[in-house]
């Protein structure tokens, strides 16, 4: 035995603790199905003290040493980039994202609501916002949080309950451990979300000495976790016992890549399938087993198969609120549910059938378990039935008998829908958020490619859809991409077109004009509150925003920031302007003014917003009423047994 232990000092090279983050996020990599690439296609951000000097310097050194290592994006609002990021790793299934580097305080807590619709979207961004010093000297700084009763508490613990990993930097020692676990999370599609490393602003700029090895490439693998035999057994043996099964196919069909086998399962099968908002795209339009969108937002056809189904085989779901319609869509009383999912807190729901699993993996097996068996053909014929049914709905609704249907000649929201549609190339993305077109797109949308839809509506958050189409045209450059926009969520954040003319990065926007809130004065009136505070008007002297429509000219504030705009009257000119566009090599948007009161065809179902138990106007109570049918049809949770075999058939 010799007398001191071998020295454990391996080769070692000097960085500052940004020049370390930088080089080492440019080797990392995933693979799946053979398949790698980097998993950061740059870095988002926006300078201010925080960042300046230590991440900032170390992105420049990289930009002049090793181009392309990281390439820094400057982007105009920090919640904005953080979209772009997110939208770019949804297009790329979540295999590829950028990290975004902000300066202290008000450049770190703009990215909050970035952050919180990363997590619930389960969709991987890295956040690395700058943070007040580690020595504390000079304290309190310029936009540092003082709290009496705390000393170590600063803005940034606000993204705790918002992401799924967190650390701080305070040492340099840290720094290996903490780039390791948030690229676990980052690359597990069961964990995956925001992942905030905080960086004071004096560590960044600290040197040290550094293991080589952190600064190898590294690959991580992205697993297909295969369903347990048992699991998945009891699934098959709940879809053989059912007459009535229908599929709800989530954002995870989408993510694993399984378009494919849901196809080759349901055609087998004959099972219907219903789409969540994630879930569109996962069977086209026109699939003979497609029902389109279910739920609150749904299609006719999925809400009445939803209504008889005795089994729900949820793939890929996390069963949020417009997809069980508020726990209404369901109400066969025995109904069971199957749920696949990678996650286990997802493949739980409702007292499922839990096959916590890769989505493509268990469908391939289900399709061999189940080989030979089918529904019925009364029940094909159903489904083929009620989806014919719906498309001629859709048909009607983008093309209607005298055009122009809205009031005073203006195009209705569906008409707008269908001309984008039929614009649109069958592998172009359609974009939104919020407003009442991702409900109209949910139901009407004909989709017909796997990436095809992309609305984000885990947070449904106004602003996401400019900087959202711009990631998705910087994933997907071989597709156009068309951002449907309403003028409130356009005000809330047009910003990231300066970005999209900076970048070179085309999209077509489609603003829809209505002079307010269409979605929401659509709710409000009909839970009894009248539109109230949803419609962009002054002041009158009455003291009500009931005044003339404000003179507000967003097409000339869309030309201001740099990008070509086409301003449309009618079908005939809108569907022009969308081709120029299309055509366009230059980011363009197209303004259009519809009338808001015109809605889409009904999807015949149900969301919970309580209305006020007692009101003295009228409407309210009338509102009530209807509201009180409803909650009494809402089932609390669904519990029925979830052990086939154990259930008396
Ligand atoms: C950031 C944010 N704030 C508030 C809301 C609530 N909200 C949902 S839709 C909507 C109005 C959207 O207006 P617009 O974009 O013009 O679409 P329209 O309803 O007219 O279709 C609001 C305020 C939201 N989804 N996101
Ligand atoms: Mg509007």
């Amino acid at each position: 035995m010799s007398e001191h232990p071998a020295s454990a000092r391996t080769e070692t090279v000097r960085l500052t603790v940004s020049q370390a983050v930088v080089r080492f996020l440019a080797q990392q990599y995933t693979e799946r199905d053979g398949q790698r690439q980097r998993l950061f296609a740059g870095c988002f951000g926006i300078f201010g003290h925080g960042n300046v000097a230590g991440l900032g310097q170390a992105l420049l050194q990289a930009e002049i040493d090793e181009p392309g290592a990281l390439p820094y994006v400057l982007g105009r609002n920090e919640q904005a980039v953080v979209h772009t990021a997110v939208a770019y790793a949804r297009a790329k299934d979540r295999l590829q994202t950028w990290a975004v580097s902000t300066s202290v305080g008000p450049g770190s807590t703009n990215m909050l609501t970035g952050a919180a619709l990363a997590t619930i979207n389960r969709l991987p961004v890295l956040l690395l916002p700058a943070d007040t010093f580690a020595t504390r000297s000079a304290g309190p700084l310029l936009q540092e949080l003082e709290r009496p009763e705390s000393g170590d508490v600063t803005v940034n613990d606000a993204f705790r309950p918002l992401s799924r990993y967190f650390d701080r930097i305070w040492r340099p020692e840290q720094l290996p451990g903490a780039l390791l676990g948030a690229m676990r999370v980052l690359t597990d599609p069961a964990e995956t979300g925001a992942v905030t490393l905080c960086f004071p602003q004096d560590v960044q700029a600290e040197a040290f000495d550094w293991p080589v090895e952190l600064f190898a490439e590294r690959t991580w693998h992205v697993g297909r976790p295969l369903p347990e035999p048992a699991a998945l057994a009891r699934a098959a043996e709940a879809i053989r016992s059912a007459r009535r099964p229908l599929v709800v196919a989530g954002g995870g069909v989408i993510y694993s890549r399984a378009t494919e086998q849901l196809d080759a399962f349901v055609s087998a099968t004959g099972i219907p399938v219903g789409q969540t908002q994630a879930g569109k795209g996962a069977l086209p339009y026109d699939h003979p087993q497609s029902v389109g969108a279910i739920g609150s937002t749904g299609t006719t056809a999925a809400n009445a198969l939803a209504r008889e189904a005795d089994l729900v085989i949820g793939i890929g779901t996390r069963y949020q609120d417009f997809t069980t319609a508020s726990h209404t869509a369901f109400n066969d009383p025995g109904v069971r549910f199957v749920n696949v999912n990678i996650g286990s807190m997802d493949a739980v729901k409702h007292a499922g059938v839990g096959v916590q699993a890769d989505a493509r993996e268990t469908l391939t097996a289900l399709t061999d378990a189940l080989a030979g068996w089918s529904v019925d053909d009364a029940y094909r014929a159903r489904t083929a039935e009620l989806a014919a049914a719906w498309e001629a709905t859709v048909e009607a609704a983008y093309h209607p008998e005298v055009p122009s249907a809205g009031e005073g000649g203006r195009l209705t929201q569906n008409e707008v829908i269908g001309i984008v549609n039929e614009v649109s190339a069958p592998r172009d993305v359609v974009v939104c958020a919020a407003g009442s077109m991702p409900g109209d797109l949910h139901k009407m949308w004909r989709v017909r490619d796997r990436k095809g839809y992309h609305v984000e509506y885990g947070y449904s958050c106004m602003g996401y859809e400019i900087p959202g189409g711009i990631g998705i045209r910087m994933a997907s450059s071989d597709r156009d991409v068309f951002v449907m926009v309403g003028d409130g969520g356009y005000l809330m954040m047009p910003t990231e077109l300066v970005t999209a003319v900076q970048e070179g990065v085309k999209i077509v926007v489609v603003l829809v004009q209505n002079h307010g809130f269409a979605s929401i004065g659509a709710l409000s009136e009909s839970l009894g509150s009248q539109r109230f505070g949803t419609r962009y008007r002054y002041r009158s002297d009455s003291g009500r925003l009931d005044g003339d429509v404000l003179p507000v000219d967003l097409a000339a504030n869309a030309a201001s920031l740099g990008v070509d705009v086409l301003v449309a009257q009618d079908g005939p000119s809108f569907e022009a302007a969308l081709r120029k566009a299309k055509a366009s090599d230059r980011t363009t948007v197209v303004h259009v003014e519809t009338d808001p009161l015109v809605d889409a065809p009904s999807s015949e179902s149900w969301w919970d917003v309580p209305v006020s138990e007692v009101a003295t106007l009228r409407s309210t109570r009338e509102a009530r009423a209807v509201y009180d049918r409803w909650k009494a049809a809402q089932r609390p949770a669904y519990l029925a047994p979830s052990e086939t075999g154990t259930t008396p058939s």
